[in-house]
């Protein structure tokens, strides 16, 4: 739902005079709710070796207010020592940064803010723990052992005809 808009109209007189003029109020609903993530954990599975802006996974949250779609914001808190990883703040969409040959598991704490504005001035903010696989990836084509090998021998069984000849006696 939009916050409501309203417009007032203000009228100021003196002992001769009156005027008139009209003001377009725009009603913010407050921040007073904590955004929350939608999953409590989240998990991905990838094969390396991981490409550069490869998409890993989507973290999602509701900020629990009004209007606050646009102005929640995620970071990873930690578990990112190597900096395999990044996060778009207003996506939530978590890609490798570079290249990464390694299989390996990855613990991530990414945190969700939502919008400034408590009338406190504390930040609002969720976490959420991320666990990433990268699995060995499957990147050598199959190869024959004895690509060269010939007069090999592979036994077939006896081919039967599958319905039986009819036999037709000649009666004359
Ligand atoms: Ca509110
Ligand atoms: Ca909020």
């Amino acid at each position: 739902m939009k916050s409501p808009f309203l417009t007032l109209g203000i009228r100021a007189k003196d002992s001769e005079h009156h005027g008139f003029t009209t003001v377009h109020v725009s009603v913010r609903d407050l921040n007073d709710n904590w955004p929350k993530m939608l999953e409590k954990s989240y998990q991905g599975t990838v094969y390396a070796p991981l490409y550069f802006m490869q998409e890993i996974l989507k973290v999602r949250a509701e900020g629990g207010d009004e209007d606050e779609t646009d102005e929640m914001r995620f970071e990873i808190q930690s578990g990112n020592d190597l900096g395999v990883f990044d996060i778009e703040p207003r996506t939530g969409v978590i890609r490798a940064t570079r290249a990464h040959e390694d299989a390996g598991e990855f613990q991530l704490i990414v945190q969700v803010t939502d919008r400034k504005g408590d009338m406190s001035g504390n930040d609002h903010y969720d976490r959420t723990g991320i666990r990433i696989r990268i699995l060995p990836g499957n990147f050598r084509k199959p190869e024959f052992k004895f690509p060269n090998r010939v007069n090999s021998t592979l036994p077939v069984l006896e081919v039967r005809r599958r319905h039986p000849i009819p036999i037709v006696l000649n009666t004359k």
